[in-house]
């Protein structure tokens, strides 16, 4: 029974061989000197985890999901000598057998070379994971005086071990954000990314934490997502508009000995409307001529305002003052000034002043804030007397006289009444006649002959009741109907 037994087990044993024929000795590469330096540790047969000799590297590489047919070196290693990548070895080489390692594929041959006798493998030059992060290669075992493989050839994979020589780069920066002013700590204002082209998923190599360099205290960021937000309240616009915040990225999870890189931030704070408008004077005053034309421009008022575009803007009233309805005001829209205006005549004569009480309101209101801003100023008006020119009581007149009458009859009365009460001087001038029939006056100022007769005089007087007379009628007359124009003049 024994006998049997020990047969089926050399059978059993004899049915593996074909594929326990080769082994891959690796080396951990925890450093550059762990792979150049360990031995030709050899592997049982289906490797394992923690099966191998150097348990402390194995630990680690067990995270990782160890594969059998694995092999690591570390990227970016130049030391004196070519680094050893790991060792095959075969059951086959016992004995006097003379075997040879023979090594395929990617790099074989120009950046991985092979002991032909010892299945050494070395990298034979400077490696960049961020290149090329893994070769696929194969290794056969052939018959060194046959060059007859032994065995069919068996596929494994060198990975290339990073290490963090890529500092976190900020591709799409600098950047600029906007918030608007008075908002809450906590809001946020952007968010930026920044990139590392090292082995995201094995260490800490691209493990990024984000920090604030300047920007403080107005901003913060937070170190995992990268989102400024506001740090300070009350931030406004009207005293500062633009901050340059300066992020920086660190990889090693911001620890010491990590790289970084950075970027800029511009903020710029957007305008709420949390001024109100203010009058540049609590009282103005203005002088307006009684004639000033009705729509034309009597006097300008100006509400300032400290924020900007609609925020700035406000609308002009009356609110108090005007119970005639004799004013009206206009904002101009490119000053934002208040226009003010007249909606009826002035006359001096009835009315000599006004005050008026203005309001600025803004157009624009944030929500929530019981409506928009105002302020109010006073708005004295003094009306200028004018001077007017004399008005006739009536706009023409027709008086009779009989045809013989003598000199210095008086004809009838016309007239006239100056408006302005003070500083008048008023007399009438007989400028023409439509006949020979009065006597001729002197050459008039343009030197031409007119019929001109002053018919009467009142300094210091504002109404003129004023005869007229006959003065010299000639000989021949035969005038039926004679038309004078008189004229007021108010000097
Ligand atoms: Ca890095
Ligand atoms: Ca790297
Ligand atoms: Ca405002
Ligand atoms: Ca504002």
């Amino acid at each position: 029974m024994v006998g049997e037994s020990r047969r089926w087990s050399w059978r059993l044993l004899a049915m593996w061989m074909p594929v326990l024929l080769l082994w891959i000795t690796c080396f951990p590469p925890m450093a550059p000197g762990v792979a150049g330096t360990s031995g030709g540790v050899r592997t049982g047969s289906h490797v394992m985890p923690g099966r191998l000799g150097d348990g402390r590297a194995l630990l680690s590489r067990a995270k990782r999901g160890w594969v059998w047919n694995q092999m690591f070196v570390l990227e970016e290693f130049s030391g004196p000598d070519p680094i050893l990548v790991g060792r095959l070895h075969t059951d086959l080489d016992v004995g006097g057998k003379r075997i040879k390692y023979v090594l395929a594929g990617e790099g074989a041959g120009t950046i991985f070379a092979i002991n032909e006798m010892t299945g050494d493998i070395h990298a034979m030059k400077r490696l960049d994971r961020e290149e090329k992060a893994e070769y696929t290669l194969t290794a056969q075992v052939t018959n060194a005086d046959t060059d007859e493989p032994l065995e069919p050839p068996s596929e494994f994979i060198i990975k290339v071990q990073d290490i963090n020589d890529n500092p976190p780069q900020f591709t799409e920066g600098p950047y600029r954000a906007s918030v608007p002013e008075m908002s809450t700590v906590g809001t946020p204002v952007t968010r930026v990314t920044a990139s590392d082209a090292d082995d995201p998923v094995y260490g800490n190599s691209a493990r990024l934490v984000y920090s604030i360099l300047e920007g403080q205290p107005y901003f913060s960021i937070d170190p995992n997502s990268a989102t400024i937000k506001i740090a300070l309240h009350g931030m406004d616009r009207e005293m500062r508009e633009e901050y340059l915040v300066v992020i920086q990225a660190k990889d090693m999870g911001g620890h010491m000995g990590g790289l970084s890189g950075t970027t800029t931030v511009t903020v710029t704070l957007t305008d709420v409307n949390d001024n109100p408008p203010k009058f540049s004077k609590s009282l103005y005053e203005f002088v307006i001529p009684e004639d000033l034309p009705i729509g034309k421009a009597g006097g300008r008022v100006k509400a300032n305002d400290r924020d900007i575009g609609e925020n700035a803007k406000s609308t002009y009233n009356i609110i108090e003052g005007d119970e005639r309805g004799m004013f009206q005001i206009s904002t101009d829209g490119q000053t934002q000034e208040g226009i003010l205006k007249l909606k009826k005549p002035l006359d001096f004569e009835s009315k000599k002043a006004f005050t008026l009480k203005v309001e600025a309101t803004n157009l624009r209101s944030e929500p929530g804030s019981g409506g928009p801003y105002r302020d109010t100023a006073t708005v004295k008006v003094v009306v200028e007397d004018s001077d007017e020119p004399p008005v006739f009581t009536r706009p023409a007149y027709v008086l009779e006289v009989n045809e013989n009458a003598p000199v210095n009859t008086v004809i009838g009365t016309v007239n006239a009444r100056d408006p302005d009460t003070t500083g008048s001087l008023l007399f009438l001038v007989m400028l023409r006649c439509c006949t020979e029939c009065i006597h001729q006056s002197p050459t008039g100022p343009n030197g031409h002959t007119v019929h001109t007769q002053i018919i009467t005089v009142h300094t210091q007087i504002s109404t003129v009741h004023t005869q007229i007379r006959t003065m010299h009628i000639t000989q021949h007359c035969t005038l039926t109907t004679a038309l004078f124009v008189v004229c007021g003049i108010d000097l």
